[in-house]
């Protein structure tokens, strides 16, 4: 039954530098199959997707002027994670909830911005890209998996070595010289925005902070030009006749700790908006931190799943981890040559089942084993979408909360979701699928404590 999910690893199996165990403390909470999947490396993997997609946005950032990095482990330090970008100690993406921890110092890395200082530092190229594996407490559905693959990317000018000093020319002379676009941009907002986008005031002006954003904007327009090309052109193989929808991309505001100001960047995609990276003018601290005190530039840290799924057409995520042959054959011989790419043509869908649960929170705090809690006040929907994911494996589709209610007399809270379980490889029985949704239960009453209606 639960062929498509990996065995439990052996005691220290997990990989050569996995932590031991006495390392572990009361923090520890990643599940095996989140262990077992540090191994698989499909950035690195020839022909696989990720891969494919990693090389064609390293070829919009070539060497020598960019160094690539695509080694670093995934296990690191809460300071590097965290603390060296400036995230308050208060940050909800720090919570167990959000994040894997081996022990209350050690992460399971959530970006790869968990590596920009220390590559800040040692890189002696004016610009770096890394591609990672990333992992998150994440909710499931299409396009969201608590394993998913970041390439992070940042460019720097040094202003001793700037022509007069001039870092604002210097950088609108490198702007003039990228390729043009024709793709239609929405930009609707000015670069900075006094309280939640500040200029650096004290380390760059606004011509330099200007130019940057210019600079930066182009240059992730120029991989999302490409790809839609790449797209097009791999649509075009397959379906002679097919005509192509206009691009439509947009800019947005966003926030991150170590940049100032930050956007994020959206693809109409499938009658939605698909946010498919965020970047931003790095924050002078984190350069401070690496000895690059004189430089200033921007960072990206952009999604390889969802620029993938944007170029092969790819329906769900969970297909990037399959090993079924009638995925993998699709994208053979292309590493080597970039004009095979063609459209993934899906296998047919087999049917969905959909099964209920519905539970009662617990409305004291004592807790149920494996240091997980459901009372109502600290209860968090991430630990009902891992215990999900960690008994069904890549057979369930998505989770959705359908009901919500809180008992007028006794106040206690219960919830219902909604399981879908789908396998990508073959139909399920219904036994299956009742067997795989039984174990769902036991496991919320075991780790969780709930108790079932
Ligand atoms: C970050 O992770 C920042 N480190 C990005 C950054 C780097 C900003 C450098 C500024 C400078 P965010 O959490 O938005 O940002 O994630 C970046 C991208 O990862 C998203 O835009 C999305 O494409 C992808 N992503 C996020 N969560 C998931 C997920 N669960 N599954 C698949 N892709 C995801
Ligand atoms: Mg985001």
């Amino acid at each position: 039954l639960r062929e498509s999910i990996k065995p439990i690893p052996q005691e220290s199996g997990i990989h050569p530098l996995w932590p031991s165990k006495n390392e572990y403390d009361e923090w520890y909470n990643v599940p095996a199959t989140i262990a077992n999947a540090i191994s698989e490396r499909l950035h690195v993997q020839k022909d696989h997707p990720i891969s494919i997609t990693r090389s064609i946005i390293e070829s919009k950032f070539p060497q020598p002027l960019f160094k690539y990095y695509n080694e670093e482990f995934p296990v690191v330090s809460t300071y590097r994670n965290f603390d060296s970008l400036g995230f308050p100690a208060d940050h909800p993406g720090r919570s167990k909830t959000d994040t894997y921890y081996i022990n209350k110092n050690t992460v399971l890395r959530t970006h790869t911005s968990a590596h920009q200082r220390e590559i800040f530092k040692e890189n002696k190229s004016r610009g770096f890209l890394i591609s990672a594996d990333v992992y998150r407490r994440d909710a499931i559905d299409r396009s969201h998996y608590p394993v998913f693959h970041q390439m992070e990317g940042a460019q720097t000018w040094d202003r001793n070595e700037v022509p007069n000093g001039d870092l604002a020319a210097a950088v609108w002379k490198d702007f003039e010289a990228l390729p043009k676009h024709s793709m239609v941009v929405e930009d609707p907002n000015p670069t900075v925005h006094p309280e939640r986008n500040p200029l650096q005031a004290e380390h760059h002006s606004m011509e330099e902070v200007e130019a940057m954003a210019a600079h930066l904007k182009r240059s992730i327009e120029l991989v999302v030009a490409e790809i839609f090309t790449r797209a097009k052109a791999a649509a075009t193989a397959s379906d002679p006749n097919y005509v192509d929808e206009p691009l439509r991309v947009r800019w947005i505001e966003a926030y991150f700790p170590f940049t100032s100001p930050s956007w994020e960047l959206e693809v109409f995609w499938q009658g939605d908006w698909l946010e498919v990276l965020g970047c931003g003018i790095v924050k002078q601290d984190v350069l401070d931190g690496a000895d690059m005190h004189q430089q200033a530039g921007w960072a990206f840290g952009m999604g390889l799943e969802r620029i993938a799924m944007l170029m092969f057409e790819i329906p769900d995520i969970r297909l990037f981890w399959s090993k079924d042959q009638r995925f993998l054959s699709q994208f053979e011989g292309v590493s080597d040559n970039l004009d095979r790419l063609r459209r993934f043509i899906p296998f047919s869908k087999y049917p969905a089942c959909y099964k209920d649960v519905a539970f009662w929170l617990r409305s004291s705090s004592s807790s149920a084993g494996g240091g997980l809690s459901a009372n109502s006040q600290d209860f968090h929907e991430n630990d009902v979408m891992e215990i999900v994911r960690d008994v069904g494996g890549d057979v369930v589709e998505d989770v959705k909360q359908t009901d919500s209610f809180t008992h007028p007399k006794t106040g206690r809270r219960s919830l219902c979701y909604r399981i879908n379980y789908r396998s990508l490889e073959r139909t399920l029985t219904n036994e299956e699928a009742n067997e795989y949704h039984e174990n769902v239960r036991q496991a919320l009453v075991k780790q969780l404590g709930v108790e079932l209606r």
